[in-house]
């Protein structure tokens, strides 16, 4: 049986790191695109020359050109700006949501049946525009950041308790961004609940409102500190689990920024919530009770995305 091909638009930070995963996964074969002259093709090389050491076969090339992604089966897209400290995600919006405009057009020529992962902030209203630009079916587009945020609230809590990071679940919905919603009800440590923890006097519900905001603020912490840029190690771990689930018919739930179409009440827009990930691409959205006061905190993160998909609308006119 071929190889899968997963072509990966957008080079940089995460890029690179998306790359070494899949082939330390052997995933299949790996592209590197980038408008950066010899920077993905330096890079593929550069991997290309660790495989004999860590044992995998994957081919790896760089490209410049669109026609290198033809025929991909998974296509990760990570182009565009990053954000430096003392910017947020939306401070991104302009710059690339043109740049979703290109790539877009790209997919539609050369990959029109790939499953297509978006990583570019801000996520929400970039992956409603990718998908629009794209022409692809709905379900096969999404946007990955319900992975990353849940394992961050996975790893304070760990770190809080003293316990393995594998024995925590988190539930974080929501857009991303400051106004992302943990479910703190729906989080465990060995299927207890949070909640639960609480009233064993695991911790206070002040502490886990610290760890909830911190989970909130994860980005920027990690910006902070870099200085030069924003998180990549875990948002490429995170996107690579949702393609493996892909290409191996896993059918994981994970929560992903998926296109809504009455679920939540929402119609045509893209937020995260709970999906079932498998060969049909996202092959479920499952609708959980919210109680009133998630419902509150959801409804003004849809609000928050629908302001961003609006300034997307003014950009580009040919969106609305
Ligand atoms: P960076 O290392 O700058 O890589 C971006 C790459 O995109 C660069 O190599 C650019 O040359 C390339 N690029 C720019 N314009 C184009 C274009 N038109 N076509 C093709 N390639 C282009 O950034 P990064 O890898 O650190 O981050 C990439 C994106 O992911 C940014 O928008 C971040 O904000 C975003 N991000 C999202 C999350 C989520 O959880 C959703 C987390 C971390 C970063």
């Amino acid at each position: 049986m071929a190889r899968n091909k997963i072509a990966l638009i957008g080079s940089g930070q995460i890029g690179g790191t998306l790359a070494h995963l899949a082939g330390l996964k052997e995933l299949g074969d790996i592209v590197l695109f980038d408008i950066a002259e010899g920077m993905p093709q330096g890079k593929a090389l550069d991997l290309a020359e660790s495989s004999p050491v860590d044992g995998f076969d994957s081919g790896l090339s760089g490209t410049n050109t669109y026609e290198g992604i033809e025929g991909a089966d998974v296509v990760i897209v990570t182009a565009g700006v990053p954000r430096k400290p003392g910017m947020s995600r939306d401070d991104l919006l302009e710059i690339n949501l043109k740049v979703m405009e290109q790539v877009g057009a790209g997919i539609k020529k050369y990959a029109p049946d790939a499953f297509v992962i978006c990583i570019t902030n801000p996520l929400d209203a970039m992956v409603w525009a990718l998908q629009k630009f794209s022409g692809l079916p709905a379900n096969k587009v999404v946007g990955m950041a319900g992975v990353l945020d849940s394992a961050r609230f996975r790893y304070f809590l760990a770190e809080e308790f003293n316990v393995s990071v594998e024995d925590v679940t988190a539930f974080v919905l929501g857009g991303h961004g400051d106004t992302m919603v943990p479910l703190t009800r729906y989080s465990t440590v060995a299927g207890v609940p949070l909640t639960d923890l609480v009233k064993m006097g695991w911790l206070t519900a002040e502490r886990l409102e610290e760890i909830v905001q911190r989970t909130r603020d994860g980005g920027a912490e990690i910006v902070g500190l870099l200085k030069t840029g924003s998180a990549f190690y875990a948002p490429a771990a995170s996107a690579i689990q949702m393609a493996e689930s892909y290409l191996k018919d896993k059918k994981r739930v994970l929560p992903c920024a998926a296109h809504l179409d009455g679920q939540y009440g929402q119609k045509d827009m893209y937020v995260g919530v709970p999906t079932v990930i498998g060969a049909n691409g996202i092959e479920r959205i499952i609708e959980i009770d919210l109680n009133s006061d998630e419902k509150a905190m959801f409804d003004k993160s849809v609000a928050s995305v629908n302001g961003l998909v609006d300034a997307c609308k003014k950009i580009q006119p040919a969106l609305a």
